[in-house]
């Protein structure tokens, strides 16, 4: 049973390289948070990520919100990656035939493949998605969060789509590193990563259908990452507050592992 296993365990039997730095970094800074910067200025997430960058073992970025987005900021956002050891997210929710994909995953003004460690993906346009993803040239390793549930009221999703994403990525598992999702039963392979957003102690929802759990109740349900965005990000002391969160969420998944 993944849930039980320590995610240093798990790090030696996940197949897609990015899973298994992510599961090793989690072991070695003890943190299971990963910071959603859903801020429009790249000076504003700069700032914030050198207050926070030594709680989190993930940053998940969406570059298309930044204003000032430019090439100089890419680079600050690597070193402080290595200065800090986590991985960056670029939440893209690809979510188109694979040709287009492949494109908007190398190209453009954002050029994600240069430096994001993995990206999110939606399945519903089929298996062509990763298979694009799987063959886009990258000099650097590479990964696949595929999302198999949402956190928003009144989401499409059904329990068979669900299943279906999750036999989808089972062609592919040297791309895989998770799932987007908020169960725990959705998948077992343990060298997987549940990543879970919809998370903050504040409060139950926000006022465009988001659907917020608490920290403890996610990683009951089988979270292994999880995501908080506005919990954080919009406190009055960013840095005070992700230790909160990082230490509510370790305590729990050392609960776990316990059985
Ligand atoms: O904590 P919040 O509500 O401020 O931010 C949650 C973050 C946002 C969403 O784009 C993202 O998590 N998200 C996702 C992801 C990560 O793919 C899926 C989902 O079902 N719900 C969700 O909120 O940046």
């Amino acid at each position: 049973n993944r849930l039980n296993m320590p995610y240093e365990k798990r790090a030696g039997v996940s197949r897609n390289s990015i899973a298994k730095q992510l599961f090793n970094i989690m072991a070695t800074k003890k943190t299971n948070l990963c910071i959603s910067v859903d801020l429009t200025s790249s000076v504003q997430i700069l700032n914030l990520l050198e207050k926070v960058g030594e709680h989190v073992c993930l940053v998940k970025t969406h570059v298309d919100i930044i204003e000032d987005f430019n090439s100089d900021f890419v680079e600050q956002l690597k070193q402080m990656a290595t200065k800090f050891n986590f991985l960056l997210l670029e939440d893209r929710k690809f979510a188109d035939i694979g040709n287009t994909v492949s494109l908007q995953y190398s190209k453009g003004i954002y050029k994600i493949s240069e430096w994001a460690d993995c990206v999110t993906v939606h399945s519903l346009p089929g298996e062509g998605i990763l298979k694009a993803l799987n063959s886009a040239s990258s000099d650097k390793s590479k990964g696949v969060f595929l999302l198999a549930e949402m956190s928003s009221e009144g989401n499409l999703i059904t329990p068979d789509y669900t299943k279906a994403t999750v036999k989808m990525a089972e062609k592919y598992p040297q791309l895989m590193t998770g799932f987007v999702c908020q169960n725990a039963a959705t998948f077992d392979d343990p060298g997987l990563i549940q990543l879970t957003p919809g998370v903050q102690l504040e409060k139950p929802k926000d006022n465009l259908g988001q659907v917020y759990n608490t920290p403890e109740k996610v990683i009951e349900n089988g979270a292994d990452v999880v995501v908080v965005g506005r919990g954080i990000v919009a406190s009055k002391n960013p840095e005070t507050e992700a230790v909160l969160y990082k230490n509510i969420l370790w305590k729990s998944y050392s609960k776990r592992i316990l059985g």
